[in-house]
């Protein structure tokens, strides 16, 4: 097994396990809730990408750098999951939530799509799609942070306490991704392909299964959270 093939097994074993740990954590019985739904399939998903990337499918030797087709097709899918997850716990109740879970979801795809294009460019060009981006990001960033939070603090009920602990998590962990990506083998080279591994396997980590856990936890703590839905 080579050196790189080691974070990503890790990988696959925790995202398999995280994945059936939240759902067996959630709601017994009949009850079905969004969060836990949307909480269990995330590492699912992430499970497969690392199997994929371990297998070495999709692994692509471009130029001096390895691109992992598998991560950014995971994070195209699970990132929009956990936005829309978000959106719902501020706004579950609002008849309004489409207007904001799409225009995130959006600019989200974008965000990872042109980050694969960095990856896949070279020189200039791939710090043009690198900042494009970062755009995308901030545009998200903007979303959640802006109107669904104002729309959020006014429902009350406990939820804009919810809402507002699961959106510094989720910010302060997605923050990191680009300065990793910035600092690592795709960008200044200051990390190595197999540090930047392990790295994006912590966050991956942190960002799916710890947040997972502990947003349908804080979830649990609402009151009407165990109705049906
Ligand atoms: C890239 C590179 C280009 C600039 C930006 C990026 C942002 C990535 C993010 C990824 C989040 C992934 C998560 C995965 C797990 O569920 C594509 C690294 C802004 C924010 C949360």
């Amino acid at each position: 097994m080579s050196a790189i093939q080691l974070p990503l097994l890790i990988g696959f074993a925790i995202m398999a396990i995280g994945s059936i740990a939240i759902f067996l954590h959630g709601p017994k019985g009949r009850e079905f809730r969004h969060d836990t739904q949307f909480h269990s399939v995330v590492p699912f998903i992430a499970a497969t990408a690392y199997l994929a990337m371990f297998l070495g499918t999709g692994v692509v030797e471009i130029g001096a750098t390895q691109t992992f087709f598998p991560r950014y097709a995971d994070w195209a899918v699970t990132t929009p999951i956990l936005l829309a997850g978000l959106i719902l716990t501020g706004l579950h109740e609002h008849p309004r939530h489409s207007t904001f879970i799409l225009p995130a979801i959006i600019l989200d795809v974008i965000m990872i799509a042109t980050g694969l294009l960095a990856a896949l460019s070279e020189g200039d060009a791939r710090w043009i799609w690198f900042a494009w981006s970062c755009a995308a990001f901030f545009g998200v960033l903007f979303i959640l942070w802006g109107p669904v939070k104002a729309i959020g603090d006014n429902l009350g009920g406990g939820i804009e306490r919810v809402y507002r602990r699961n959106l510094v998590f989720l910010t302060a962990v997605w923050l990191v991704y680009p300065v990793v990506f910035a600092f690592g083998p795709e960008g200044l080279q200051s990390i190595s392909t197999v540090a930047s591994v392990w790295i994006v396997l912590a966050l991956d980590v942190v960002a799916k299964v710890v947040y997972g856990f502990v947003a349908t936890a804080r979830f649990n703590t609402l009151p009407g959270a165990h109705a049906n839905e």
